[in-house]
């Protein structure tokens, strides 16, 4: 981890950018915002999105500038710079938040929604504000969610079609505990890394798989690698933009509203491109060779990965939450919900 010392006495090599985050300028403030993805990424988007109708709105006094890319760093560790203020903004997904809040397991469950529908229908509602409400004790304020689609198996070896295809080999999984459970429950071997790494130790042979959604698959040239996608939809981890609570402190009441409301707007927007990049994103994998493989039996893999939701929703808020989700009347829904 990057400790708050090193960032401010520049030795972590962030750069400037972070350093001056939130200091005005000629009366425009600029709101510094942190992504992996590269700029054209459709969560870059939303948030540059977002920054033009807050530029918008306010007469240029309020700016996003987003650092695409993994500039300013991998996610766990951007995310303590946005805890102490280093950074105003910061969109992540909410697998290494996990380590920080039991409630943002929740929507990280494997099998738990049973459509795009289903998970859209949770977050957008009291559900979801409850998820992004439980950062405010860790010093971040929960803006809005975005979608990241569902999580499948890859690797280099072969299609999986069972469990038992995945005894032995390494897949990277984020630096998430409840990821690595996951994927142990399922016989591999969970190997955490940054997002960044996975592309050289694929090619290196460090690792045999991983698991994502097909943009991010095809945008990390991982399936060059690994051309066995195999369809598991295991999980619909959600992408979350959080602000750190000490640059929201200094927000007037009617700019806070302001900053939240152009953060809701941009999910339609970031929706749309998303559902599209999804689409090209798989056309372009087909094309470039990769092998997509459905899933007969996915009840094999979701009856595996049951305990793991029992070790990880552990408090009433939590079950009750879990609850209400499970309860939402979504007919749409190609997964099944495990018990
Ligand atoms: C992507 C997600 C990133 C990052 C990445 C990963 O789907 O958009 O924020 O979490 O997965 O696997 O590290």
């Amino acid at each position: 981890m990057i400790s708050r010392r090193a960032v401010l006495s520049g030795t972590t090599g962030l750069g400037a950018a972070v350093l001056l985050s939130g200091c005005d300028r000629e009366g425009s403030r600029v709101l510094t915002s942190s992504d992996t993805h590269p700029s054209d990424y459709p969560t870059v988007q939303a948030v540059n999105e977002m920054g033009r109708l807050l530029e918008t709105r306010t007469g240029g006094r309020l700016r996003i500038h987003v650092y695409a890319g993994g500039q300013l760093g991998a996610e766990r560790d951007t995310l303590e710079i946005t805890t102490f203020g280093g950074l105003d903004m910061n969109r992540v997904n909410l697998a290494p938040l996990t380590a920080i809040e039991p409630m943002t397991v929740i929507p990280s469950l494997p099998f738990l929604f049973r459509s795009t529908a289903h998970m859209r229908q949770a977050l957008d509602g009291p559900v979801g504000q409850a998820i992004l409400d439980s950062l405010r004790p860790h010093g971040m304020v929960g803006l809005c969610f975005y979608d990241s689609g569902e999580r499948s198996f890859y690797n280099t070896k072969r299609p999986i079609q069972t469990p038992a295809d995945l005894k032995g080999l390494k897949i990277r999984v984020q630096n998430s505990d409840l990821f690595v459970t996951m994927v142990k429950a399922l016989g591999a071997d969970a190997t955490p890394m940054d997002v960044g790494e996975v592309y050289q130790a694929l090619v290196q042979g460090v690792i045999d798989g991983a698991e994502n959604n097909q943009p991010s698959y095809f945008t990390g040239r991982h399936f060059e690698a690994a051309p066995f996608y195999s369809l598991s939809r295991h999980v619909m981890a959600p992408e979350i933009l959080v602000m750190s609570m000490a640059r929201w402190e200094k927000l007037s009441p009617a700019d806070r509203d302001l900053v939240q409301q152009t953060a809701r707007e941009s999910v339609p927007f970031m929706r749309t491109l998303w559902d599209k990049r999804v689409e090209d994103a798989t056309a372009k994998l087909l094309a470039g060779g990769v092998k997509v493989n459905e899933i007969a039996d996915i009840a094999a893999f979701s009856d595996l990965m049951r305990p793991v939701w029992d070790r990880f929703v552990t408090s009433p808020e939590q079950k009750r939450l879990v609850a209400e989700i499970q309860a939402m009347g979504d007919s749409a829904g190609t997964q099944g919900v495990p018990g």
